[in-house]
């Protein structure tokens, strides 16, 4: 079993997504578990301040370093404290597969201009889902989630299945063809007819090479 908790300014954001497709049915079936705790509730003073200006000027509110980290303590005991940032370790496929097996993962999902650097202190990682800048760590918290989940034994139905994905081969998916055989003017390609399994395996290789090549070369340098 994999638990979740989220910290988040906006637990609205996040509970939604829970409630549909796979991750509603793994925790159906009792996989996983997702826990959304909103920050706020860990502020001290009646109006819920959770941020505060910036010490040296500039634009933008900081999140409070001591309603962040009693969020995050009041959560413990956790395998780890994952903070969502674009400053973060970009996140990977083997880092995916190590957090799968966790027992206890806490999100911690920021927003304004960020978190007062001393919250870092109280994690065990940072990590960025790419080199764009969201309005908030929830999307990330949730793909972070999404990345983890499916990969908990159960949650997807054939095993056989992620390890064919993009990226747990190190390459790009081999192109993926359905019926009808000719969709305006489009072939699906022979091989795939033929009922030949050896030359299909063997097109799909060479395909995913060539799309690996073609899309993300950066790949190719770390595939074996
Ligand atoms: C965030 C300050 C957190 O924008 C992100 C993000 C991008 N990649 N991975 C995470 O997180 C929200 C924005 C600004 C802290």
């Amino acid at each position: 079993m994999l638990r979740y908790t989220v910290l988040t300014l906006f637990p609205g954001l996040i509970e939604p997504w829970t409630k549909e497709a796979l991750l509603a049915k793994a925790i159906q079936r009792g996989l996983i578990e997702i826990n959304v705790r909103d920050i706020r509730d860990y502020a001290h003073d009646k109006h819920r301040q959770v941020d505060d200006y910036p010490y040296g000027g500039g634009a933008g509110m900081v999140l409070r370093p001591d309603v962040v980290v009693e969020a995050i303590e009041d959560q413990l005991p956790a395998s780890e404290v994952i903070l969502l940032t674009p400053a973060g370790e970009p996140l990977k496929q083997p880092l995916a597969e190590e957090l799968a097996t966790k027992e206890h993962l806490v999100l911690v999902s920021g927003r304004y201009e960020g978190f007062d650097a001393r919250v870092e202190e109280f994690v065990t990682r940072e990590l960025s889902i790419g080199d764009f800048v969201l309005m908030g760590g929830e999307v990330a918290a949730l793909a972070v989630i999404e990345a983890t989940a499916r990969l908990v034994p159960g949650v997807l139905g054939d095993p056989e299945s992620h390890r064919l994905d993009s990226f747990s081969s190190g390459l790009l998916d081999y192109p993926q063809y359905t019926r009808p055989p000719e969709f305006r003017g489009l072939k699906v390609p022979d091989v795939l007819l033929s009922g030949h399994h050896g030359k299909v395996a063997e097109w799909r290789r060479r395909e995913a090479l060539r799309r690996t090549r073609e899309r993300r070369p950066d790949l190719l340098d770390e595939h074996e």
